[in-house]
């Protein structure tokens, strides 16, 4: 029999546990070193490249040898970026991928040194110099391994491969109504630290409290109590923080801060010292709850004038990954006068999500808990609560996310129940300083009162309820907007998070005929809309699905959508279809 190595497997654990629990963001270290760029591609459709040990990258040994795959001269993608959208051959491309780029490093005796990825669709494996490091799934959210232990002095050969086929037990699932866009679509980092590090923190402002600060610290590499200097120059804060044995502490602080609010969306620079590890990030501080049917910002009703976005920009057919990007869609959403944003129908790369909280655009933050999810199976459970977990703690700083929503469209059962309230009294533990909410599209209308009512136990679990409703597409008016009556929640703010209708851009008709597809048709509705919300008592905003036309392999009318969601209020090539103008106005009469 083989002899055990013992302390292979103890490495072997102990990076599995590292990578389980390390939160670092390269987004807040300056010296974070960019590994975007060209990477080399194989792509692998009948899924070979574990068994042939692509993630050996292996070169003929000599004249009589050969290796029946090669990294080197065949496909190049560039890195972040969806792979559907680099080479035709790839558009509608489900399955294996596989990454390859050397890095120049070297061991350094009192530095850690890690890979970050800020998000791969779906399922990633990482390998370097041949060693597996770990695997990731979900395709929204950022992962990391501790890599020190494998580095070597000069090149190293780091592997990736990336698979994007849909599952029945994925989140989400089968089928959703977006490009499936696969691969590394997000930046990716070396971060080198020293050997101990400040691993994570949160500061926000107490619940229900302008005036006190509070949150945690964690180190990393400690073994026994450290201090650590938080500084926030701006409100005279300079002060010690002693960590226990592990590295943690927990704090409170009492300040002043000018609240973060769309108007002013106001940022301090806080920073965080330990030894020679420096963290210095832009946070902003405000409150938010709910107050009857009112949503408060900062003591303060406010109405939510939102729209919602895919991460793509359709005039590159593509997932939107840059600073660039990032600014194309939030220009528009500030032109179109909105101070919200939901980022349906998953987390957006931190790119959008930062730049927004600069705008000051309040966000709706949810996972891909959309439709057709198997809540009977406890292994997709299992994945829910991980994707949760990491979505806030990716976005636990950010000022601008005032919502947190465990679900879109939905149906009611004892499992779903089940799992959501979990989710929901999950969240209320992570996070108690924001609201929770969900989307539902499970809403029955009674004709002879012409009332729309929503029979939902969940409703009860949540500070604030959506509702998808696609009065004039996909339900039509059964009387006049304007006489139909909304009583739903009615002690909850109540978000209109989907309505629209699709409309080719360019393309003129009768505004009272759907099948015209026209910019007429698509107006009226949204006249039609807002004319209805004046009926809802307690509607604290709305969320246009959507901003811009975006793609679809759903959509097949290859006459007018052609594998295009038509919705928008925008076109694919950034042309605003007369409705954009009708929620101009609503927002700007609010
Ligand atoms: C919905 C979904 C959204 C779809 C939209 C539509 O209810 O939440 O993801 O894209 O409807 O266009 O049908």
């Amino acid at each position: 029999m083989k002899k055990f190595n013992l302390s292979l497997v103890l490495l072997l654990i102990s990076i599995w546990v590292f990578s389980e629990s390390i939160l670092l963001n390269p987004y807040n270290r300056k010296d974070a070193i960019s590994l975007n760029g060209e990477w080399n591609v194989i792509i692998d459709p009948f899924c070979r490249g574990e068994i042939s040990g692509f993630y050996k990258n292996k070169k003929p040994s000599g004249k009589a040898d050969f290796v029946e795959y090669s990294f080197s001269n065949v496909f190049r993608l560039h890195v972040p970026g969806d792979f559907n959208s680099q080479l035709p051959e790839l558009k509608y491309y489900e399955g294996n991928v596989w990454y390859q780029r050397t890095l120049k490093l070297n061991i350094i005796s009192d530095k850690r040194q890690f890979l970050y990825f800020a998000g791969a669709n779906y399922f990633s494996k990482v390998w370097l110099n041949g060693v597996e490091m770990g695997s990731h799934e979900g395709g929204f959210l950022p992962f990391q391994f501790d890599i020190t232990p494998f580095v070597k002095n000069g090149e190293n050969d780091l592997v990736v491969m990336v698979n994007n086929n849909r599952k029945k037990e994925n989140i989400p699932a089968m089928n959703f109504d977006w490009w499936n866009y696969g691969g590394i679509s997000r930046d990716v980092f070396l971060v080198q630290t020293p050997t101990s590090f400040i691993e994570d923190y949160k500061i926000q402002l107490k619940k229900s409290s302008s005036t006190t600060l509070t949150g945690y610290l964690r180190l990393n590499g400690v073994q026994t109590a450290q201090n650590v200097e938080i500084n926030i120059p701006e409100l005279k804060i300079n002060k010690t923080l002693t960590t226990n044995e592990t590295g943690e502490v927990s704090f409170e602080i009492s300040a002043k801060p000018q609240l973060w609010n769309p108007e002013i969306p106001k940022l301090y620079s806080v920073r965080f010292v330990f030894g020679k590890d420096t963290i210095c990030e832009d946070i902003g501080f405000r409150t938010i709850e709910t107050k009857g049917d009112k949503v408060m910002l900062n003591g303060i009703p406010v109405f939510l004038k939102g729209v919602n976005f895919h991460e793509e920009i359709p005039q590159r057919m593509g997932r939107a990954y840059s600073d660039a990007d990032a600014a194309m869609i939030l220009n528009e959403v500030k032109a179109l006068g909105c101070n919200f944003i939901r980022t349906g129908h998953y987390p957006q790369n931190e790119r959008i999500v930062r730049m927004a909280e600069k705008m000051g655009l309040m966000i709706w933050e949810e996972i891909p808990i959309w439709q057709g999810i198997d809540f009977t199976n406890e292994t997709v459970m299992k994945k829910a609560e991980v994707m949760f977990k990491d979505m806030i703690a990716r976005d636990k700083n950010r000022a601008a996310i005032i919502i947190w929503s465990v679900a879109n469209e939905t149906a009611p059962s004892t499992d779903r129940n089940r799992v959501l309230r979990g989710l929901v009294n999950l969240t209320r533990k992570l996070d108690n300083t924001r609201l929770i909410g969900a989307a539902f599209n499970n809403i029955s209308y009674t004709k002879e009162t012409s009332t729309f009512t929503l029979q939902d136990s969940l409703v009860q679990s949540l500070d604030l309820v959506g509702v998808n409703k696609y009065m004039g597409w996909y339900m039509s008016f059964p009387v006049a907007p304007g006489q139909l009556k909304w009583n739903i929640a009615i002690d909850k703010p109540l978000l209109i998070s989907e309505f629209g209708g699709e409309a080719v851009y360019g393309q003129h008709g009768a505004n009272d005929v759907a099948s015209s597809w026209s910019e007429e048709y698509q107006e009226k509705l949204y006249i039609d809309n807002i004319d209805m919300f004046k009926n809802i008592p307690n509607l604290c905003g709305i969320t246009p699905w959507v901003l811009f036309d975006f793609r679809s392999p759903t959509r097949m009318n290859y006459l007018n959508q052609n594998g295009w969601n038509r919705k928008g209020l925008v076109s694919d090539k950034g042309l605003r279809k007369k409705a954009w103008y009708v929620v101009k106005d609503y927002f700007n009469s609010k």
